[in-house]
């Protein structure tokens, strides 16, 4: 009898920075945790993330393409494909051929457009890239912005107060675009700024989920993909849309709470090492609601 190990594999596709606990320094070490075996696809090398005022960056564009020629001639296949921080335009439409060619009918593929945070882009976003990524978007099953990211894509203006009726409008219309779950992270909850909010929902359910937690006043960057990697491995281990909710945002919040009592530089992150086996256990309690 031969035994296989089973191992599911996901391409991630994101930059590598030294400093800061951002991109693959998060997804790497979550989606490992939680059972699968990943391949990165880097999109660029910086020193350290660009929330810090300088940083070193390669740009690893024209890498890319033999780096996905050779993967074919080894005839790798994903059980799913989850892309974040783009380094250039060209790379973006690099990234959609990749899709479009390895994904199978199984195959997951969750896009975390990239692109800013509190009403601002990050630095190196430029306009071609918010078009390049909202192209890209279309190829997602799974695309989960922040709200900034989430008005970027529609182009339209950032507007930090919204109804739960405006949240609902803006997830129809990014699923507009193609995707089957649109999950938007980071929104206030109305009238109680000790709250934040995720929301999400599937076309193919018509129930809408919104998970609440408490909102600590510290802003830590890789949350975002601290919180994507974590609902990417829950998806693929087969939870639902509300459960794998729940357990990013409690992930994300133990994760917080570990750090936010240290007199630590916001900027290099939540202290992940200490939270990573808490992905091993069962979920303590879930708190999805209905919207
Ligand atoms: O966490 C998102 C992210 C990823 N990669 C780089 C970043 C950021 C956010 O600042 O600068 C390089």
């Amino acid at each position: 009898m031969r035994f296989s190990p089973n191992l599911r594999r996901i391409a991630a596709i994101h930059d590598l920075s030294g400093v800061g606990r951002t991109s693959l320094l998060a997804v790497i070490p979550i989606l490992s945790t939680m059972g699968f075996n990943v391949c990165p696809l880097p999109t660029a090398i910086l020193s350290n993330h660009s929330q810090y005022p300088d940083f070193s960056f390669l740009d690893l564009t024209d890498e890319m393409p033999k780096i996905i020629r050779q993967w074919a001639q080894l005839g790798v296949r994903f059980d799913a494909i989850y892309t974040g921080y783009m380094g250039s335009p060209r790379q973006i439409e690099i990234v959609g051929g990749f899709i479009d060619d390895f994904r199978r009918p199984e195959t997951l593929i969750v896009i975390d457009p990239v692109l800013g945070d509190n009403g601002h882009l990050y630095s190196k976003m430029t306009e071609e890239m918010v078009c390049n990524m909202r192209l890209l978007a279309k190829r997602a099953d799974v695309l989960t912005p922040n709200l900034t990211e989430a008005f970027a894509l529609l182009d339209r203006e950032y507007q930090p107060e919204c109804t739960t009726q405006q949240i609902k409008d803006l997830i129809a219309e990014l699923s507009e675009l193609g995707p089957d779950t649109v999950i938007i992270t980071g929104v206030p909850v109305s009238g109680q700024s000790g709250l934040t909010s995720v929301i999400a929902r599937s076309k193919s359910d018509m129930r809408t989920w919104k998970v609440t937690c408490p909102y600590l006043p510290a802003h830590y960057p890789g949350t975002g993909d601290t919180f994507t990697s974590v609902i990417t491995g829950s998806l693929l281990q087969g939870d639902s849309l509300p459960i794998a909710l729940d357990r990013a945002v409690q992930f994300i919040l133990q994760g917080i709470r570990a750090t936010f009592g240290y007199q630590m530089d916001s900027r290099d992150g939540i202290l992940l090492e200490r939270v990573l086996p808490i992905l091993n256990m069962p979920i303590q309690s879930a708190s999805y609601e209905l919207v």
